[in-house]
């Protein structure tokens, strides 16, 4: 449905008038936007108003009121309902704490966006802490680790112990290189602390493991 409307000078008081349409001949080309000189009266025809039913029985506009919402990232979601306002990742309340602002994607300017900063200088980015290991951004203590141990039933065997979230996927990945890192198995979270046995001596050179935290 296409809606025009139009207000000649001077606006007439809120509830002193009204805009409708009105006409004869029962089809809507045959009806024309009018003002009526009373209010708008709700379920029945404006004073004024005409209609040949049976037809379309017209639509009444009274007082109309547009407020402007700022979208800072102009996704359909006005900043006062977008979790994210500048939609770079980092929930507004996250960018409060760590005192970024939550209407710029990178804040001091330096080309680096807010949620690829690493605020405590701990290697995790404050997007990887904030939204998914949920440590914390701003304490180097506070960091997502994998702690490999040997597996005492079996000696090529490295067992990883990481504490997991709820909904969060894991995904244990080995490298010998620190350049090409294979899939070795995916884990679903459930917020207890996971203990999982990947192959490989933890104790054999040129052995690393590392776990990759996704949403899903
Ligand atoms: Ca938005
Ligand atoms: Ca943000
Ligand atoms: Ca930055
Ligand atoms: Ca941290």
């Amino acid at each position: 449905m296409d809606i025009g409307v139009a207000q000649d000078d001077p606006v007439p008081p809120a509830g002193s008038q009204s805009l409708g349409l009105t006409g004869s001949g029962g089809v809507s080309p045959q009806f024309t936007w009018t003002r009526f000189p009373g209010p708008f009266t709700r379920g029945a025809p404006n004073e004024g108003q005409t209609f040949t039913p049976p037809g379309p029985q017209g639509l009444a506009i009274d007082n109309v009121s547009m407020t402007a919402l700022p979208d800072t990232d102009s996704d359909g979601d006005p900043d006062l309902s977008d979790p994210d306002d500048d939609n770079d990742g980092l929930p507004d309340p996250a960018e409060a704490d760590l005192g970024t602002s939550p209407l710029l994607v990178d804040s001091d300017g330096d080309g680096v966006p807010d949620g690829e900063e690493d605020a405590d200088r701990d290697h995790q980015s404050n997007f990887a802490e904030a939204v998914l290991a949920l440590t914390d951004p701003l304490d180097p203590n506070s960091r997502f680790i994998a702690t490999p141990s040997p597996d005492p039933a079996h000696p090529h065997t490295t067992l990883l112990t990481f504490p997991s979230l709820s909904g969060r996927l894991y995904t244990i990945e080995r490298s010998h290189d620190l350049l090409t890192w294979n899939f070795l198995s995916r884990h679903r979270g459930d917020g207890t602390t996971f203990t999982h046995p990947v192959a490989g001596d933890p104790h054999e050179d040129h052995n690393f493991f590392r776990v990759v935290l996704s949403m899903r």
